[in-house]
């Protein structure tokens, strides 16, 4: 009996390795989520966490990463060198199993904490299967070997090709233009996930180096500090409350549990979480015990040192994270990941763990730095009273019915469609662009709604004044799922809003208050990516009776080359969306057919916040640079 099981796995191995790695091509979806940009740089994580989990184990202290001028990569590290003996059953060598067998990956292990389930850890055999070449060169041995595949396939055998008394893995791949959509790198979203890696692993090195022609770049990430430097990076841009930023780790045999926090004068509160280096966007049980800890442990000590008298309600946990800045990060054995997107840490036992963690180290820090504990004190006690305020002030709007989407805003032009799959709302600057877009939409499926002026910076202020500012008002009934905790996606009324804002410095301005507003009290309506920006031609160039619009500089060109160069054109450069009438304005911005939106997307909320943080100085190079990291192109968007 035990015989024939072993020999069937000794079978299914073999089928695997027969079989190839054909399914990761024809479903690339299932093991790297999607075939577009985000799954093209999900191959370079792949390869990297190899290294990552290298250096965890203690081998490791540098890792190289090269975006090549053929936007092929790079990454070596100066570990062991991967394995070259021969599989026991399989009689290749251990670096060929890695590179051709599914899953191979998790079987490498060997101390360090590997990643399980979710996307990630699907490991190197799945970049192969979707890279049109592969090389891997390993220094090990006093020797070095190169092995080469392609599309999941070997295409060379273990060859030495020289000798080193050095030790390391070095890998090179070229994602494969049969499956990816855009085969370009982008460098700023590389730098972030590197630079988070360097966070979370501290003492790491790690390199990013881009050799692509009128782009050469390079950076080094190493933060001896870890994840208190990673508060520190996030809260560069604002202003503190408290000079030290509370840090412990708490490292045990099978797991360890690592936070870093610090109060800034905001109002949102920013608290970041990972296990195993992959970021739990969902939360999960560390996130559980570190809010319970926390509030615990600040109304412990209020109650302890009289900021709250016996009689008085405690503080709320949102009193006790308004402007915080937090990272949690823990690191065990088996880790379970549980929801939708597999992004929520399951493990039950880990909620005590960082709870008790977390009450030991903070009450210290607070008995040990009183100055410090007062002012945020002062914080939590305020964030409390505005609470009651906003609780308040909301209560009046509720009893108005202002915010309940019963009684729509006067200044809209609603469409007559009810489904909110297919209803649409252009937020449009000014009353005299709302009235072109009013007489030009397609009544049934397009609402309007025009904003007068400059919409709240909300970045500067708490709920109860953000309620109190008309435009916003506006788009709350408008929209129909009230704000901030009373947010309700479901009961959103369009699934696309559109702001449609001049192409000028006021126009762009506008943008980012309206990101900025739907970022911080409507964030589902960015995750779920229904926010997309309208993209208004920049030029008209008319030639007789031969009209055409042009929506960048470059594209000027072209359609100077297409009519036959400029003799005898005239040019109109828009400045403002009041210069269109009513059908151009639909020919141009509004036509599902010919216009171009760009839908707003949140892949990393470390960055986005970092973004919005900068965004409300009054630089514009950092805003025009949200625009090319967070934005994606989709033309002809119908629906
Ligand atoms: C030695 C043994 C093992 C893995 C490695 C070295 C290794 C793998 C990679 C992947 C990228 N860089 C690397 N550097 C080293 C397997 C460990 C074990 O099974 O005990």
């Amino acid at each position: 009996m035990k015989t024939a099981d072993i020999s069937k796995e000794y079978n299914a191995e073999q089928i695997q390795v027969l079989e190839g790695l054909d399914p990761v091509r024809k479903r690339p979806g299932m093991y790297i989520g999607t075939t577009g940009p985000r799954g093209l740089h999900h191959l370079v994580y792949e390869v990297v966490d190899n290294s990552v989990d290298e250096a965890l184990a203690g081998y490791c202290k540098s890792i190289n990463v090269t975006i090549q001028k053929d936007d092929s990569i790079v990454v070596e590290d100066d570990g062991r060198g991967m394995p070259v003996d021969l599989h026991p059953k399989l009689k290749i060598p251990a670096v060929e199993v890695i590179h051709t067998v599914l899953h191979a990956g998790g079987k490498f292990g060997g101390g360090g904490y590997k990643v399980s389930g979710g996307l990630h850890g699907v490991g190197a055999s799945v970049v192969n299967a979707l890279s049109e070449n592969m090389e891997v060169e390993i220094k090990r041995n006093g020797k070095i070997y190169k092995q080469t595949y392609s599309r999941g396939k070997t295409t060379s055998k273990l060859t030495e090709i020289g000798i080193s008394t050095k030790t390391g893995s070095k890998t090179m791949f070229k994602p494969d233009p049969e499956i990816f959509e855009e085969l370009e790198f982008n460098y700023s979203t590389l730098e972030h996930r590197l630079r988070e890696m360097a966070f979370l692993n501290k003492g790491i090195k790690i390199k990013l180096k881009d050799e692509r022609e009128d782009r050469q770049k390079e950076e080094l990430f190493h933060y001896e500090g870890g994840i208190k430097e990673f508060v520190k990076h996030q809260n560069k841009n604002k202003e503190v409350i408290h000079q030290d930023i509370f840090y412990f780790d708490h490292v045990r045999d099978e797991y360890e549990v690592e936070i870093a926090m610090q109060y800034t004068d905001r109002y949102n509160e920013l608290i970041f979480s990972y296990a195993n280096n992959i970021n739990t966007i969902e939360g999960g049980t560390h996130m559980i015990g570190f809010k319970s800890a926390l509030t615990r442990v600040f109304n412990d000590y209020a109650k302890k040192n009289n900021y709250i008298k016996p009689n008085e309600e405690g503080l709320a946990g949102e009193d006790v994270r308004e402007g915080l800045t937090a990272i949690i990060s823990v690191k065990l054995t088996n880790p379970q990941f549980e929801g939708q997107t597999k992004a929520k840490l399951g493990n039950s036992e880990m909620r005590g763990i960082v709870e008790t963690a977390t009450n030991e180290r903070l009450s210290a820090f607070l008995e040990e730095n009183p100055s410090q504990a007062r002012e945020i004190l002062n914080k939590c006690l305020s964030a409390s009273r505005a609470r009651e305020a906003a609780r308040k002030a909301r209560e009046l709007t509720r009893r108005k019915g202002v915010l309940d989407g019963l009684t729509l805003p006067g200044k809209l032009s609603d469409c007559s469609e009810k489904d909110p799959a297919i209803s649409e709302i252009y937020l449009v600057e000014g009353d005299s662009a709302g009235g072109s877009a009013k007489q030009g939409r397609d009544r049934k499926r397009q609402a309007i709604l025009p904003l007068r002026g400059k919409i709240m910076n909300v970045e500067k202020a708490r709920l109860d004044k953000i309620l109190n500012s008309e435009e916003i008002k506006n788009m709350i009934t408008a929209f129909g799922c009230n704000i901030g905790s009373d947010f309700n996606v479901e009961k959103l009324r369009y699934h696309k809003i559109i702001i449609m804002t001049d192409a000028d410095v006021d126009g762009a301005h506008i943008r980012t208050l309206l990101l900025t507003f739907f970022y911080r009290y409507m964030t589902p309506l960015v995750e779920n990516g229904y926010v997309y920006i309208a993209q208004p031609p920049l030029y008209k160039v008319k030639k007789g009776k031969n009209e055409q619009y042009a929506y960048s500089d470059r594209e000027l060109e072209k359609v100077y080359e297409d009519m036959g160069g400029k003799q005898g054109m005239t040019l109109q450069r828009y400045k403002g969306l009041g210069e269109m009438n009513a059908e151009q304005l639909w020919q141009t911005t509004m036509n599902y057919n010919t216009r171009t939106l760009i839908q707003v997307t949140l892949d990393d909320g470390a960055a986005a916040d970092e973004i919005f943080t900068t965004l409300m100085g009054d630089k514009v190079p950092p805003r025009k640079k949200f625009i090319e990291d967070n934005a994606k192109y989709v033309k002809n968007l119908d629906i």
